[in-house]
């Protein structure tokens, strides 16, 4: 053998922040011949219908429509809640930037209002705060999938008679004991894009309580048609098609064991990392049992004698490539940051969140050696 043959560091493979689950090819294939024997391959055909019904059971929600992502689910969600054009939306800085598109999209006023300090989610004290006459709805997310206080926001839904919306794009996977979050509100959006726990390449859907509103949706996500000849509002094709539902179906059948594999790589971390100054690890609530759609940790200069963004680096001179999510903030953004929400001051806590906070690589297959090796950079510091 070559000397040079030895690898070298330089020559591994980068470590990205997350990496799809995909089962083995060779179980697809059954389903692929399903649709190629059927010849329906997308509006609404059997393994969309199958999907839903199995993620119905498996998230113990009454209805399920699926979408091609998640930003059409949102954007379809909006509007299925009737805001009149203009009415303000309180929302958090600290998410995914299609969070506030959705609202921009469907002509309504983001209102951003300030997030608490132990999981990054609304603070429902600032969310009544920002409540104004043309207030109408709340878009909360539950961000890294920490359930949002979501009894206080009812609360505050109901004294001002207001719509909720919650982004629970990385929700999947997590449980409670009392009531499942994805009851929680109005309506309830997942993702299913490829770098989430439960994904179908790209795909999404919205949560809901009654057949008429599942009907609403369906037909919203379908241009608007109520019947073969009839158009009763304008719509979007924000359909699933099927080899995405199939490959939701197949998914599902792996998703315990996907979950267990996060559930296992979050322990090492946080047996690892709990104790070094510097480093906090937002950590799920008590009771509630994590999916872990992302590892982060938040770094605090003075502590670590490190920036975030330093650590940041760090780990990229390793191969290993965390991520800033949600870093910048929303607010920052060209289309927001002239709103009189998207003051840096009246944000504090999600600018020093956004500052600080780090997310480590953590999908089911990443190995022992990837999980030290990243632990390692940390510690060296
Ligand atoms: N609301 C919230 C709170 C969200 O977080 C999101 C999406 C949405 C709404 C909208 O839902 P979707 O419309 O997306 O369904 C990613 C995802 O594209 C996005 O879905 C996600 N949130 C967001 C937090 O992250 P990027 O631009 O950071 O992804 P990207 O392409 O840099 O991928 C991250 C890493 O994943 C790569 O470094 C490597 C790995 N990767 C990625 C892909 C796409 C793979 O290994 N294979 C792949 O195929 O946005």
């Amino acid at each position: 053998m070559r000397p040079e043959q030895k690898k070298s560091p330089s020559d591994r493979k980068p470590i990205p922040v997350t990496r799809p689950f995909l089962p083995p090819l060779a179980e697809f294939i059954p389903y692929l011949e399903r649709i190629w024997e059927s010849r329906w391959v997308t509006n609404g055909g059997p393994q969309h219908q199958e999907l839903e019904r199995a993620l119905c059971r498996y998230l113990n929600v009454p209805f399920i429509s699926l979408f091609n992502n998640g930003t059409n689910a949102l954007l379809t969600a909006l509007q299925a809640l009737d805001l009149p054009e203009g009415s303000e939306v309180v929302t958090t800085p600290f998410s995914f930037v299609a969070t506030a598109h959705a609202i921009k999209w469907n002509r309504l006023t983001p209102v951003f209002s300030d997030v608490e300090p132990t999981h990054g989610n609304l603070d429902p004290a600032t969310i009544e705060a920002a409540i104004t006459p043309r207030t109408r709805a709340i878009l909360p997310v539950h961000v890294y999938g920490n359930p949002c206080d979501t009894a206080a926001i009812a609360d505050i839904a109901e004294r001002h008679d207001l719509k909720v919306l919650y982004d629970a794009a990385h929700l999947f996977g997590v449980t409670r004991p009392a009531r499942p979050p994805l009851r929680d509100g109005d309506l309830s959006v997942l993702s299913f894009h490829a770098t989430k726990v439960f994904g179908t390449f790209e795909g999404g859907a919205i949560v809901c309580s009654s057949e008429a509103m599942k009907k609403r949706i369906d037909s919203l996500k379908n241009f608007g048609f109520t019947g073969e000849t009839t158009v009763a509002e304008v719509g979007m094709n924000g359909k699933m098609n099927e080899v995405q539902a199939a490959f939701g179906l197949l998914a599902l059948t792996h998703i315990d064991e996907a979950l267990a594999r996060r559930r296992a790589v979050a322990e090492r971390y946080t047996a690892a990392l709990a104790g070094i100054p510097g480093i906090g690890i937002v950590r799920p609530s008590v009771g509630v049992t994590p999916a872990w759609p992302y590892f982060p940790i938040t770094v605090e200069a003075a502590h670590l004698g490190k920036s975030r963004d330093d650590l940041f680096e760090e780990f990229k001179r390793h191969d290993i490539l965390p991520r800033r999510y949600f870093y910048p903030l929303i607010s920052s953004f060209a289309p927001y940051r002239d709103l009189p929400s998207a003051a840096p001051e009246k944000l504090p806590v999600a600018a020093r969140f956004a500052e600080q906070v780090l997310c480590l690589p953590i999908f089911p297959d990443i190995t022992g050696e990837e999980i030290e090796r990243t632990i390692t950079v940390i510690k060296a510091t």
